[in-house]
C-alpha cells in the first residue's frame, strides 16, 4: 500500500510539473524571455506570450520559436510616423523635442528605462517594452515589415528578415541597452568611434533585395550583410543602427535610423527616427532617397 502511495504522489507531482512548465509564458507563469519558454518547451509555437522582467513587471510579447530554432522575444520597433515631421511627435528613436544642440542625447531611448507602444501596434507606431533593457541575451534579429500591417501577418509580410549568430551582445552587456548605455552612446559629436558591424544570416529577403531598396547613391558607401551600431555621419551625429549593412562612407543618414537631436548639413532636414531616407524627395527612390517601401516600413528587433 505504501509503495501504491508513492508511486501515486510521484506521478502527481510529475504531472503537477508538466502542467506548469506547459503554461511557462501564459499571465499565470511568465517567462523571462521568449528564448527560456522555448528551452523549456521544445513546442512552442510562434505568437504572443507573457514575459516578466526583472524588475517583475509583467508584459506581452511576440515570441518568434521557429526561426533558427526560436526563442526570439520581439522587444521594439523603429517606426517613421512622419518624414515631413523632423523632430517632431513620434520621433521617439531620436527627438520628439525638436532639432536641437540643447539635448545632446535626443530623447535618449536608445539607454535608458522608458518604455512606450504595443505588441501590436509594433507597425504602425514605436515599440520598446522592457525587454529591451531586461532580457540578457545573445543575438539580434531584425525584420523590415510594412507599416500598419497586423500582428498576426508581421512574420509573413516580413519581406527582409535576419538575424546575426556570433552571440556579440554578450561582450556588450547582453542588449542594446547595455551596448549604447556602456559602449557607444547615441550622442551628438559623441567622443566614442563607430560602434560593431556584425554579419547577419539572411532568413527572409537577400542582399540584393536589400540593396534594390536603398537609396541609389548609398550603394557606393555600404557593404550589405551586417547590422551595424552607433555610425557617425560626416557632421558627427549619431545612428543608432544600420540595418542589414555596414556603413563604410558619411552619408549615413540615408540608410540609417534612429540616432539624437541634430544632424547639421541642412537642419532640420535630417532629425528624426528616419534621419534622411527622404534627402531627394519622399520615397522617390532617386538619389540619396530609399524606396518608399523601405520609408514606410518598421524595423523590428528581437532578442535572443
Ligand atoms: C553623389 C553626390 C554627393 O553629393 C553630395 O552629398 C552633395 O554635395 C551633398 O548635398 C550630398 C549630401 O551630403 C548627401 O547626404
Ligand atoms: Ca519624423
Ligand atoms: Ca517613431
Ligand atoms: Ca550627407
Amino acid at each position: 500500500e505504501k509503495k501504491k502511495i508513492a508511486d501515486l504522489e510521484q506521478r502527481l507531482s510529475s504531472l503537477e510539473g508538466q502542467r506548469v512548465r506547459a503554461g511557462l509564458g501564459s499571465a499565470a507563469d511568465p517567462g523571462l524571455s521568449c528564448k527560456e519558454i522555448k528551452d523549456t518547451v521544445d513546442s512552442a509555437q510562434d505568437g504572443l506570450y507573457h514575459l516578466r522582467s526583472q524588475e517583475g513587471i509583467v508584459y506581452q510579447t511576440y515570441c518568434d520559436m521557429t526561426t533558427a530554432d526560436g526563442g526570439w522575444t520581439l522587444v521594439s520597433s523603429v517606426h517613421e510616423n512622419d518624414m515631413y515631421g523632423k523632430c517632431t511627435a513620434g520621433d521617439r528613436w531620436s527627438s520628439t523635442r525638436g532639432s536641437t544642440t540643447n539635448y545632446p542625447e535626443g530623447d535618449g531611448n536608445w539607454a535608458n528605462f522608458n518604455t512606450f507602444g504595443s505588441v501590436e501596434l509594433a507597425t504602425c507606431d514605436d515599440l520598446k517594452n522592457p525587454g529591451y533593457f531586461s532580457i540578457n541575451a545573445s543575438d539580434v534579429m531584425l525584420w523590415h515589415v510594412p507599416n500598419n500591417t497586423p500582428l498576426s501577418q508581421y512574420k509573413s509580410e516580413a519581406y527582409l528578415r535576419y538575424y546575426t549568430t556570433d552571440g556579440f551582445l554578450r561582450q556588450y552587456g547582453g542588449n542594446l541597452y547595455s551596448l549604447f548605455k556602456d559602449h557607444f552612446p547615441i550622442v551628438y559629436k559623441g567622443a566614442t568611434g563607430n560602434g560593431p558591424a556584425i554579419p547577419i544570416t539572411w532568413d527572409n529577403g537577400s542582399e540584393d533585395l536589400l540593396k534594390s531598396l536603398l537609396a541609389p547613391n548609398v550603394l557606393g558607401e555600404v557593404t550589405p550583410g551586417f547590422v551595424h551600431f552607433c555610425v557617425f555621419n560626416n557632421e558627427r551625429a549619431p545612428h543608432a543602427v544600420c540595418p542589414g549593412l555596414k556603413y563604410n562612407g558619411g552619408n549615413v543618414e540615408h540608410a540609417c535610423i534612429g540616432g539624437a537631436a541634430y544632424w547639421a548639413e541642412v537642419a532640420p532636414r535630417q532629425c528624426g527616427d528616419f534621419a534622411g531616407k527622404d534627402w531627394d524627395g519622399y520615397g522617390t527612390h532617386t538619389g540619396w532617397s530609399s524606396s518608399l517601401l523601405e520609408l514606410e516600413s518598421a524595423v523590428l528587433f528581437f532578442y535572443r
